[in-house]
């Protein structure tokens, strides 16, 4: 059993220990069971009747009113409306009771909530109705499969819900008929059995749905067929699986078009194209994804060998992001991706702030025209929240400088900038010994203040007035032996002067694979009190950072652009906006 507090990313030893040190007593009540989230018996029965505190609440980011939420679940269009669930949590601020929470919207940015769409209630899930995804059946049909838990250890079966009034867009009322479970744990481990997909259909006219999954410490999507949606069959092999990698929970499976940026239909299966398979990774609490081919005669899936299969391989997101989810958005023809953003402080402080966990601006995501990576970048609606406005153009920062973007409200904003340098001729050396180093392990060796030759550069987010606290987001850039190297760090280590408390605070990192010939490099960064949403090289590397601060908040949150390489940076362009708050549940 993972046991999980404010650990998110990629394997932590220390933290591992802490959390172990932490919560030994409810490892042992929780009897080992392979359940994905900590239980915090103590906090169970906690009614969250605490007021709910508003210092680090976020102004234009997805959370309801209140108490503990996770995984986004089933979001899909319909009939002009863009429905999302989620996992929630009614009765407190910790994991628990976790049920199907529903809201709906027009633009994915204002959000009203409505009645609790899934809640456990039948033999078939009354331990839990746990995520799962939404496919809309030929017709206008919405269908939604979840994992259901239907006993004390655990075990897991893969249920359906269907609308109650398919007129109404809204979707009010769900029904759980009878004949669930569809799925049951047979041939497989049943208590790592979970989180179903958004089914695709074949066109031998099979329906075909994923399973996370694991046999021993391989992790495994394994795959069923179905005529009709109700009687499904387990395919001899699993669509894919690797070793080492531990349990897959919330898999993705999707295509992406090789020759536009628009999104596809989840069943498409020919054109241009390839498919990304994606997985969440109970054990580090990160996600990964390949880009591969599909073969839909044989159901198999092999990543290109441009893709690392391993726990390695390239990210959604390198900082608090985990449990995300795709889907098609037929109204625009673009597929959206939306990760739940998890907190980096202790469970008794989401106890006594009255909730956790928050969603990401949901993204556009698309292949990008190198076929090896996805590219992601903020709904354009975002704009809609776009207020003051301030322009920065070619201004040159020298070693040691941090200029102030002043006019805008630097807590609740939507940075836009290109930096550009004269030359690469100043970048350091990529030592050949930090190969084996992961991204984050060399931002946290080099971070904002050390001296660099091209760079480190970047913003100097949710800052306080003399840089006690500040979270840097910046790049640098080193020469290896044919190439340049970007590192991209969203760096939290400096972002609340809170000192005593167990906050999970890393250098979160991930490499840019970026054509520098233009010696320019682009940032965007949405911040909102304690997030900040990065977005590298126009969307090719992005890293969320949860944060605290303690002097950096509302009125005195400040913003600076800051240059801390030897070689000059020019802000050749820099437009930024105080954002505005969208109805928000
Ligand atoms: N959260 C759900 C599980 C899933 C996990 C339970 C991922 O279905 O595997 O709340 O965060």
């Amino acid at each position: 059993m993972f046991c999980f507090i404010p650990m998110v990313a990629s394997s932590r030893f220390l933290w591992v220990l802490v959390d172990l040190i932490l919560c030994g007593i409810v490892l042992l009540n929780n009897g080992g069971v392979d359940g994905s989230h900590k239980v915090y018996m103590e906090y169970q029965s906690v009614v969250a009747a605490v007021e709910v505190k508003q210092l680090h609440r976020t102004g234009f980011h997805f959370q309801p009113k209140k108490h503990w939420i996770n995984d986004p679940n089933g979001p899909m269009y319909y009939k002009g409306i863009y429905h999302f669930f989620y996992q929630y949590n009614p009765k407190g601020a910790v994991w628990g009771n976790i049920v199907w929470a529903h809201s709906v919207s027009t633009d994915m940015i204002n959000w009203k909530p409505l009645d609790v769409a899934i809640y456990p209630s039948k033999p078939f899930d009354q331990y839990g109705a746990w995520s799962g995804s939404a496919t809309i059946l030929p017709g206008n049909k919405p269908i939604i499969l979840y994992t259901g838990v239907i006993d004390k250890n655990y075990t897991q079966v893969q249920n359906y819900a269907v609308p109650a009034n398919y007129s109404d867009p809204f979707l009010n009322e769900w029904i759980k008929p009878d004949n669930n479970p569809l799925v049951l744990p047979v041939g497989v481990n049943k208590t790592a059995f979970r989180d179903p997909t958004t089914a695709w259909l074949g066109q031998d006219g099979h329906w075909r749905i994923l399973v996370g999954g694991k046999r021993k410490h391989r992790g495994m999507a394994h795959l069923y067929r179905s005529r009709d949606f109700m009687k499904w069959t387990k395919a001899q092999h699993p669509l894919h699986s690797s070793a080492m990698t531990g349990m897959w929970e919330c898999p993705d499976f999707y295509p992406v078009s090789l020759d536009c940026e628009n999104g596809l239909e989840t069943s498409v299966m020919t054109g241009n194209i390839k498919h990304v398979l994606k997985v969440s990774l109970d054990e580090t609490r990160y996600e990964y994804y390949t880009v591969g081919t599909y073969f839909p005669k044989k159901d198999s899936y092999v990543p290109d060998n441009t893709s690392i299969d391993d726990r390695t391989g390239l990210r959604y997101d390198y900082g608090n992001f985990y449990a995300s989810k795709t889907f098609f958005d037929a109204s625009r023809n673009r597929r959206i991706l939306w990760g739940w953003v998890n907190e980096s402080d202790a469970s008794n402080e989401d106890v006594k702030k009255g909730w956790a966990g928050i969603q990401t601006i949901p993204r556009k995501i698309w292949l990008d025209p190198s076929g090896k990576q996805l590219v992601q970048w903020p709904i354009e609606e975002l704009e809609t929240l776009r207020g003051k406005k301030i322009h920065i153009c070619n201004h040159q920062l020298n070693l040691g400088d941090h200029i102030e973007i002043k006019g805008i409200t630097a807590a609740q904003a939507d940075v836009e900038v290109t930096f550009s340098f004269p030359s690469l001729d100043k970048a350091d050396s990529f030592d050949p010994s930090w190969v084996d180093m992961d991204a984050q392990q060399l931002c946290s060796h080099k971070g904002s203040n050390v001296q660099g030759g091209v760079g480190p550069f970047g913003l100097l987010t949710l800052a306080s007035k003399h840089l006690e606290e500040y979270t840097p987001i910046l790049f640098r850039i080193f020469k290896a032996k044919n190439k340049h190297v970007v590192l991209m760090c969203s760096d939290a280590t400096s972002s609340s002067l809170e000192k005593n408390k167990l906050w999970y605070k890393p250098s979160f990192a991930g490499f840019v694979d970026v054509d520098l010939a233009d010696n320019k490099l682009s940032l965007r960064s949405l911040i909102d009190h304690s997030i900040v949403e990065s977005f590298g090289a126009r969307g090719k590397t992005c890293i969320t950072s949860r944060v605290y601060p303690t002097l950096a908040v509302l009125k005195n949150a400040h913003l600076y652009a800051f240059n801390n390489g030897s070689e000059t940076i020019i802000i050749e362009s820099l437009n930024a906006w105080s954002m505005g708050n969208p109805l928000m549940n």
